[in-house]
């Protein structure tokens, strides 16, 4: 936990179980005790962060050697599928439009901290994916000052020409780089097979709790669903992981395949639209008291910081704005049962109401621009001689959409860990079942001692 208000580089994060305001030092923790304004237990920090009871952090070059994955505060005694968390990986790498690394790349996690006996012990989890593409870089992407003797691959010229839509140019002024590579070797969406690794534990201590995460791939470039066509949790979970594109409709998956054929023989890319939904949610996750407590807000983040992301939408999401109320909120309708909570005919709230779970599923779909890397590149200017210059071309995908649903499907699972981590807290998962179950008894108790009319 870094909470030095000097330094503004670093990271501040509010955590309940681990930085209660009684014990803290810090600033923040000395207003919240003075004013009372914060909620028992949470540091009012200014810097705002999506998790707060898990912290999630990778490192790694696109080309180096390995990408490093920390997460932190995941309870003990959670059994770890790492054979599952692989699975996931393998997810990733699919979809049709993906380039050639995918070909030399076989993702897979190796968990170096935090388990023991197959099962978490409450430390920090490190984790490795090796990068089988190093072997071809070590010339261009050495640690060492000087190339070592022996290093493989091939000495690669500077990246001078940025790519419009990339990284490239903003990140070579941020930080000085003459070679943009510096950039784009961190800016490439390989980071988000890191947070697929991550995602994949959160998503496995949500699934101790029967909640469950698909996804399925909404549009390709203008080849889209009807917008009144909802795909159910069962359908997208159904859709097979080695489908091209991963949609709902396989008459549609052709047009969508037809886009990308076309964009690749133009020397172009696509991008498009998935949706990731969550089943099993319990209602309560999240809370309308306080902006940065809103969920809809912190899956909002999660989502829209995903590479190419572009919108972030919750239910039917922009949608919502071009119609009348009654078209838009889901009706509240009497219990069919008497053990039954009200029910409702419609989500399109997308599970979320005031920033709180309902207890509908959670449905966030992702808006993805096209990938950066264009055959037929866009102009730009040579940086080093402020010329005219085509922009440079990097190997690369002509559509990673299905890639980006899976990524999608890990950051909501970190949310949804880390938001329910909050409602039901605990050190190990025994306690955390003891205060869901005393939750969901208080739910049915409610549902169950009035009569309804
Ligand atoms: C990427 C460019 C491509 C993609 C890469 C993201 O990599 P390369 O330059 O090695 O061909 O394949 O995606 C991955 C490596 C991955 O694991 O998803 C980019 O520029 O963002």
């Amino acid at each position: 936990m870094v909470h030095r208000l000097d330094q503004r580089r670093e990271i501040r994060i509010g955590v309940k179980s681990h930085h209660a305001a009684a014990n803290c030092k810090c600033d923040d923790a000395t207003n919240a005790r003075e004013n009372g304004s914060s909620s028992p237990g949470v540091c009012n920090f200014f810097v705002y962060n999506a998790l707060r009871m898990l912290r999630f952090l990778s490192a790694g070059e696109s080309h180096g050697q390995a990408l490093v994955i920390t997460l932190d505060g995941m309870p003990a005694g959670l059994d770890v599928d790492i054979d599952a968390l692989n699975a996931q990986l393998r997810r990733r790498q699919g979809g049709y439009g993906r380039g050639r690394r995918m070909a030399i790349e076989s993702d897979r996690a190796e968990i170096l901290a935090g388990v023991r006996r197959g099962k978490t012990t409450g430390a920090p989890i490190a984790m490795l994916i090796r990068n089988r593409d190093w072997v071809n870089w070590q010339q261009t992407m050495h640690v060492e000052h000087e190339m070592p003797e022996g290093a493989s691959g091939t000495k690669r010229p500077e990246v001078t020409r940025p790519r419009p839509g990339h990284a490239d140019l903003a990140g070579a002024l941020k930080y000085g780089h003459e070679d943009i590579r510096d950039v784009l070797e961190r800016a490439s969406a390989r980071e988000t097979a890191s947070r697929v690794a991550a995602g994949s534990l959160a998503r496995q201590l949500l699934a101790r709790f029967g909640i469950r995460i698909a996804s399925h791939v909404s549009s390709i470039g203008d080849v889209a669903l009807p917008e009144d066509r909802v795909v159910s949790f069962d359908e997208a979970r159904a859709i097979d992981d080695e489908a091209p594109l991963r949609c709902a409709d396989p008459q549609l998956q052709q047009k969508m395949i037809a886009f990308v054929d076309a964009a690749k023989e133009a020397g172009d890319t696509v991008g498009g639209s998935f949706e990731v939904i969550a089943t099993g949610v319990p209602p309560g996750l999240g809370s309308y008291v306080q902006w940065d407590r809103k969920l809809d807000g912190r899956l909002a983040q999660a989502v829209m910081c995903i590479h190419a992301i572009k919108a972030v939408g919750i239910g039917i999401g922009p949608e919502a704005a071009f119609r009348p109320g009654s078209r838009v909120h889901d009706e509240i309708l009497p219990p069919r049962t008497e053990a039954n909570a009200p029910v409702r005919p419609t989500n399109r709230a997308g599970g979320l109401e005031g920033g709180v779970t309902n207890g509908q599923d959670v449905r966030v779909t992702g808006f993805m621009k096209p990938i950066a890397t264009l055959m037929k590149p866009l102009r730009s200017v040579d940086l080093h001689t402020l010329t005219d210059a085509p922009a440079a071309i990097e190997r690369s995908d002509v559509c990673a959409v299905p890639a980006a649903a899976v990524v999608g499907e890990a950051m909501v699972a970190l949310v949804l860990a880390d938001a329910f981590l909050e409602k039901f807290g605990g050190d190990s998962i025994e306690e955390i079942e003891r205060h869901y179950e005393a939750t969901a008894e208080q739910v049915r108790h409610r549902f169950t001692s009035r009569t309804t009319a």
